[in-house]
């Protein structure tokens, strides 16, 4: 097996505590709407782009817009996550985040970020982690997940090859999108990733040197 020396990670439910927020953004936007959407319906949207998230919900409510409002309605929810996040601190790092990140830098491996959200540089900032990423996929320049090409803009810009890289994600559609580039697949968080190749809880769970190994 070849030895592994990049690492991709997600950002919302992997490395911050953010993906409630993008939630509670949703629902209120839905609400306005008048859709119902639940927490459960919230599962589906995780780790997928703002416009398909809303065109998910706008189904849910047979709900059919012109293509203007629908980029209206995306800036909206955005306005909405954006306050959400303004003030968060490196409280809402996820348990194990800037350990790990620690850690893999200690053992030189590469990291970088494969998020969906555009909003995930000023995210990073608000945590106080930017500078652990080496390289930050632009998901205005990718295929969305489930497609592979987030992970694997991580993956070039480290000159590594896909069998050298572990990728981090807490949603089914991330899931999709690291098999598919041909990284290792690492499931994090409490709902079941059975197409993971290993889940953990949270990153504090991780043993890395094990998981190298
Ligand atoms: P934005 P990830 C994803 O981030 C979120 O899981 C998903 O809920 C969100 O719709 C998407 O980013 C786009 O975010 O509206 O900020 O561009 O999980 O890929 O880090
Ligand atoms: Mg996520």
């Amino acid at each position: 097996m070849r030895a592994i020396k990049g690492l991709a990670f997600d950002l919302d439910g992997v490395i911050a505590d953010s993906a409630t927020l993008h939630f509670a953004a949703w629902k209120r936007l839905a609400d306005e709407l008048g859709i119902p959407f639940t927490a459960e319906d919230n599962e589906a949207l995780k780790g997928v782009d703002r416009i398909n998230s809303l065109r998910h919900i706008l189904k849910l409510g047979q709900r059919d817009l012109p293509d203007d409002e629908i980029a209206r309605l995306a800036a909206r929810k955005n306005g909405f996550y954006v306050d959400a996040i303004s003030t968060l601190t490196a409280d809402a790092l996820l348990p194990g985040a800037a350990a790990l990140l620690d850690e893999a830098a200690t053992r030189g491996l590469r990291i970088g970020l494969a998020s969906a959200s555009r909003n995930a540089p000023a995210l990073l900032e608000r945590l106080g982690v930017a500078d652990a990423f080496e390289f930050i996929a632009d998901p205005a320049n990718h295929l969305p997940k489930p497609a592979p090409d987030l992970f694997l803009a991580c993956a070039r810009a480290f000159g590594l090859p896909p069998q050298a890289m572990i990728g981090f994600e807490d949603a089914p559609a991330g899931i999709e999108a690291i098999r598919a580039a041909g990284f290792r697949a690492v499931g994090i968080g409490e709902t079941p990733l059975p197409r993971a190749d290993i889940q953990f809880a949270t990153l504090a769970d991780i043993d890395l040197a094990a998981l190298l190994g």
